[in-house]
């Protein structure tokens, strides 16, 4: 499918009337569409494989064979069977939602029945127009003898087996949801600015209701944040939340009736993590955000995905920024997506955040489309200032409610409400790749000027072979050599391939600080020496910066150490100066203590053009926290202590923020002691972030067992933890050790990959082994591969999205490469193989 092909359809829907009756293997679906021409042109309405038809008619009559088709996916009926002006359509199908296991459309999840429409999967309950532009407001009944009947929009009327919801907000169908099952409520009230009240709900299944209480409060500091910060106010008398077990996706912001994936609802201080609960937190506010951007205003088609998608990130980031520590949270953005958008941007699946073709819109739910559809976002708020960025979203709002827009539409509401030109800045959205910036300085002792000199260029992406200079906002401040900031943050808007920017009035020369909050999602190159990274270290005012050069430093030498090399002094110098600092926020310090992963010095070296070797860099990464441990072991000690938490447990920014902290300091220490620390921290552990932290520990020790039996033992029936212990096993066993877990794993009957948390906890562990994935005798592809294979019959989505591990396999050496490749080549031979990962891994072996 094509960008360039998009045309509006010819007829108005009127409204959507839905009456369900379900049932596990035959739910019978009648619609009533009230439609009206608009156009030329047969009425072509979109369906699945699975739709059983039983009839079609038109204000009440049969559409006459003859002027009725039925092919695969459309039903097509013939123009001259079309009255004029209005006309009501009526279907009626049955489905079968219990041999639904691509959990797309509605299906079964431990006895509840829900759905999954986004992107495509309503045409899966009934034949529609399934289409992003196509609007309605959807009446619907629902008939089931389950106790809790769910829909979008609020209430109108229910009896025993039945209940009828209405949403009067026009919208597509992939934000239409429905809910039935044995469910509770953990309920609460919220009063809108202007007074409406709304019910909300988090619903959950029996058992689960205290561990609900923390979505439940994360909503209304959501809803009320998005009062303040974008003057948005929610627009139904009700606010479902529902959990289920079994959910592609993290979560969906179906209107008025968001339906989540249970690990982002449940949460208790014995089965959740510091990391789960702030995640909790920040997609309850995602979803939930996505009420104004997305559900009021929509896409125009899937290609305009960022739209919804990198604008409701870039709002809930904003929200987690102001809900905990913002620098923390802006250094935890930019490691993500380092790690998942510049490795996409750098590999075969390099695509623009609005990309002009696909084959599979479920493929395209990216860290492109997502995070750095964020990062432009962001971007543009720099560039035009807060107060513009105000008055743009305030128009944006204004003139689009109610509509499917564009990425054009976006931007004209910046140009008309700043007077700026972005027809350059559109590129961010047009073109793919990571720009990769190279400074150079000239310092004129004479003038007192420092001049910067800046290129900017893009390697070639997939059909993208020229890169046209882009608009990079570069924050850059700078410091004295004794650390003192001279010139504090200052915008240097680059729009040439080339361009110098100078400041004059200087005293002597100053050390740049690059880049400050990371104000352009670009790869950087400079010279600089190891005492300025270290001066940038200890005093750079921006927390960015700051904790971007000891990450360089350290970069730096993990890279010189996988090549052969011994460990920079300067590094474990720098450390020792951040150890003493004890004013530092521990989550802060706790960010600046991490080293790189492995994945991410492999993609470092790719980025200089040497070939990575995953044993070196696993060996190399090894060494430096040993030696790091070693040296500073005292001052570690010291940190666990101080930052062991009182009781009670919290979940805040403060809490987890020492918990992190002292995690980091067992990490390391957990290097030169056997794993002594991380014992005395599990028998202790009074949370599961502890617990987590310390198992890992235990696990890399080789000493887990104990632990592993108890987790176990004690949380057999909470297929949330469970998961945690089929991720970190193969996650953080030696190298040579990871496959025989993951495989002992995969035999257990537990391992259920119908259930796609389950498989991605363990298939995503072992992936997260880097040096076990890129194993030199290729097994560990050939066990990714294995499983992909496995599950794409039943669940071609997760399958898909799986195949990302495997889209780093030019980076490494013509014997893994020639591994890699069968193992993709052996995926593509698959009889039947889905067109979801058909499109991935042809594009990944391209
Ligand atoms: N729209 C799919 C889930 C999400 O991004 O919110
Ligand atoms: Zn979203």
């Amino acid at each position: 499918r094509f960008l360039a092909d998009y045309r509006p359809w010819p007829f108005r829907l009127i409204e959507t009337r839905l009456d369900i009756t379900l049932a596990p293997r035959g739910s019978c679906v009648r619609s009533e569409l009230a439609l009206e021409r608009t156009g030329p042109g047969p009425l072509v309405l979109d369906g699945g494989a699975g739709l059983h038809t039983l009839s079609v008619c038109i204000d009440g009559a049969a559409v006459p064979p003859e002027a009725l088709a039925i092919g695969g996916e459309a039903l097509t009926i013939g123009d001259r069977a079309l009255p004029e002006g209005r006309f009501t359509l009526s279907c009626t199908v049955e489905i079968d939602p219990e041999a639904n296991t691509a959990l797309e459309g509605l299906y079964l999840s431990g006895g509840i029945f829900c759905t999954q429409c986004e992107a495509e999967g309503f045409r899966h309950i009934t034949w529609y127009p399934d289409r992003p532009d196509v609007m309605a407001p959807f009446r619907v009944t629902l008939r089931s003898d389950m106790p809790v009947l769910l829909s979008n929009g609020n209430p109108v009327a229910s009896g025993p087996g039945w209940a009828e919801w209405h949403d009067p907000w026009p919208k597509p169908a992939y934000l239409f949801a429905l809910v039935a099952g044995d469910l509770r409520a953990v309920s609460g009230r919220f009063a809108t600015s202007s007074g409406r009240e709304v019910a909300l709900n988090v619903w959950v299944r029996p058992g689960d209701e205290d561990r609900a209480g923390f979505a439940l409060e994360s909503l209304v500091k959501a809803m009320r944040w998005d009062e303040t910060a974008y003057g948005r106010e929610y627009d139904l008398d009700v606010f479902n939340i529902v959990a289920v077990d079994d959910f592609n996706m993290g979560a969906m912001e179906n209107k008025g009736l968001n339906i989540f994936n249970s690990r982002l609802v449940l949460a208790s201080p014995e089965t959740a993590t510091d990391s789960d609960y702030e995640r909790i937190e920040a997609v309850i506010a995602h979803e939930y955000f996505h009420n104004w951007t997305g559900n009021r205003i929509t896409c125009r088609d899937w290609f305009q995905l960022c739209l919804k998608e990198g604008l409701t990130v870039f709002r809930d980031q904003q929200f987690t920024s102001d809900m905990r520590s913002a620098a923390v949270k802006r250094i935890e953005d930019v490691v993500t997506l380092r790690a998942r958008q510049f490795r996409e941007d750098a590999g075969p699946l390099a695509h623009p955040p609005r990309p002009d073709r696909y084959e599979e819109i479920n493929n395209f739910y990216t860290a492109t489309v997502y995070e750095k559809g964020a990062e432009v976002i962001g971007m543009l708020r720099r560039l035009v200032g807060d107060d513009g960025y105000r008055r743009a979203l305030d128009l944006y709002f204004d003139r689009h409610d109610g509509q499917a827009c564009t990425i054009e539409d976006w931007l004209k509401v910046f140009e008309d409400a700043t007077g700026r030109d972005l027809t350059q800045f559109k590129r961010w959205y047009t073109d793919a790749g990571t720009p990769r910036l190279t400074m150079a300085e000239d310092w004129d002792q004479g003038a007192g000027r420092l001049t910067l000199r800046f290129r900017q260029d893009t390697a070639p992406t997939p059909g993208q072979p020229d890169k046209p200079p882009r608009v990079i906002p570069i924050a850059v401040g700078l410091l004295s050599p004794n650390g003192d900031e001279v010139v504090p943050t200052r915008v240097l808007e680059m729009t040439d391939a080339e361009q110098s920017f100078a400041f004059d009035g200087l005293g002597g020369r100053p050390v740049v600080s690059l880049l400050r909050g990371f104000s352009a999602p670009v790869t950087v190159d400079r010279r600089i020496s190891r005492s300025e990274r270290a001066l940038l270290v200890a005093h750079d005012t921006d927390p960015f910066a700051r904790w971007e050069a000891a990450d360089s430093l350290a970069m730096d030498s993990l890279v010189a150490m996988a090549a052969g090399a011994g460990s920079d002094p300067a590094l474990s110098y720098a450390y020792g100066g951040v150890l003493a600092e004890r004013a530092m926020d521990p989550a802060f310090l706790a960010l600046m203590l991490r080293l790189p992963a492995e994945d991410e010095i492999a993609a470092e070296m790719a980025r200089r053009g040497a070939v990575p070797d995953p044993d070196a860099i696993h060996r190399a990464r090894e060494a430096l926290m040993t030696e790091l441990a070693t040296d500073h072991a005292r001052v570690l000690d010291q940190i666990m202590a101080e930052m062991d938490c009182p009781l009670p447990y919290a979940p805040d920014a403060a809490q987890s923020g020492a918990r992190s902290a002292r995690l980091a300091a067992l990490a390391l220490l957990s290097r030169i002691d056997g794993g002594e620390r991380a014992q005395a921290v599990w028998d202790r552990a009074g949370n599961m972030t502890e617990r987590m932290g310390a198992l890992t520990q235990l696990i890399r020790a080789g000493r887990a067992e104990g632990a592993l039996a108890w987790m176990e033992q004690r949380f057999a029936g909470n297929r949330l933890v469970m998961d945690k212990f089929f991720t970190v096993q193969p996650m953080a066993a030696a190298p040579d050790r990871a496959l025989p877990v993951a495989r002992a794993l995969a035999a257990r009957p537990d391992f259920d990959i119908r259930n796609p948390n389950r498989f991605r906890a363990l298939i995503g562990g072992f992936g997260a082994n880097h040096a076990a994935l890129h194993a030199a005798d290729g097994s560990g592809y050939d066990f990714v591969a294995d499983w992909l294979i496995r599950i794409d019959p039943v669940n071609p989505q997760i399958a898909a999205r799986m195949c990302s591990l495997l889209e780093t396999w030019p980076r490494y050496d013509e014997g893994r490469r020639a591994h890699a490749r069968r193992a993709l080549e052996r995926i593509a031979a698959l009889p039947g193989l889905s067109g979801n990962t058909a499109e991935m891994v042809t594009r990944i072996l391209a």
